[in-house]
């Protein structure tokens, strides 16, 4: 399966998607993760993303190795850096910090990257990622030592995306950071998603049914939710509910 090709034929067909993303330092415990995945793979989730950030936990590779082997959906590959690049997934998408001026996270990590992507032959998808300032500082703006774009400047959101899909990025990623205290807003995701024809994902605080229904109704083609589904793994029917009445 080419990823790439197949989340852009979705996407062009109007169907929203959504992700899961996991965060390895919580599922290193053999039954947590299972109880997680068990209900990840029962849900309507079109994909699972793992990655962040800061990895804390010594245990990552065996976990993402753990999390794919008992996950029944493609699982993507979200990293901080180049350091947590592993072959158990099935595609990685390979991140440029385009709201950002950290060179290092435009295409340093990815330098760092590239031998060993070529060498297991891993796929990749080239996604231009935007931090966007949602009301608190975020580990995502605090690791990448990055000012994000201000949450009232969907204009600014707008020109960065069109660049990136400019410079040949294939998805775009709007993003408020893990925990983000309020949603990126429904005007910024509508701004970038009539500026671009690729994909959208836009994730970072969305908590609620209401949240995810507006993002969608925006223009995000798929939603990135974690923080909210760790703390309450109820609403992830609710999301998938939420998605079907879009
Ligand atoms: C973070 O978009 C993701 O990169 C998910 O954010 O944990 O706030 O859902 P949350």
């Amino acid at each position: 399966m080419n990823w790439q090709e197949h989340i852009a034929s979705v996407s062009e067909s109007g169907k929203k998607q959504l992700a899961i993303l996991l965060d390895p330092d919580k599922l290193v415990d053999s039954g947590m993760r299972q109880m997680v995945l068990r209900m990840i793979n029962a849900a309507e989730v079109d994909m699972v993303f793992v990655g962040g950030s800061l990895i804390v936990d010594a245990d990552y590779h065996a976990t993402v190795e753990a999390i794919r082997k008992d996950c029944n959906k493609p699982v993507f590959l979200f990293p901080g850096s180049a350091t947590q690049l592993t072959p158990h997934v099935d595609a990685v998408l390979l991140l440029s910090l385009i709201s950002g001026r950290n060179a290092d996270l435009l295409i340093g990590q990815h330098v760092l990257a590239a031998p060993q992507i070529r060498k297991w032959n891993l796929q990749t998808i080239s996604t231009g990622y935007m931090l966007v300032d949602c009301g608190n500082p975020t580990t995502a703006s605090y690791i990448s030592a990055t000012l994000p774009i201000p949450h009232n400047k969907p204009e600014i959101a707008a020109v960065t995306a069109m660049a990136g899909e400019m410079i040949g990025n294939r998805l775009i990623y709007l993003d408020g950071g893990s925990g983000a205290k309020v949603p990126v807003s429904p005007e910024m995701i509508s701004r970038v998603k009539q500026s671009v024809r690729v994909p959208l994902i836009v994730g970072g605080g969305i908590r609620t049914y209401h949240d995810a229904q507006s993002a969608w109704d925006a223009g995000a083609d798929i939603l990135v939710i974690g923080t909210a589904v760790e703390e309450n793994p109820d609403l992830l029917f609710d999301l998938c509910n939420a998605r079907n009445h879009c």
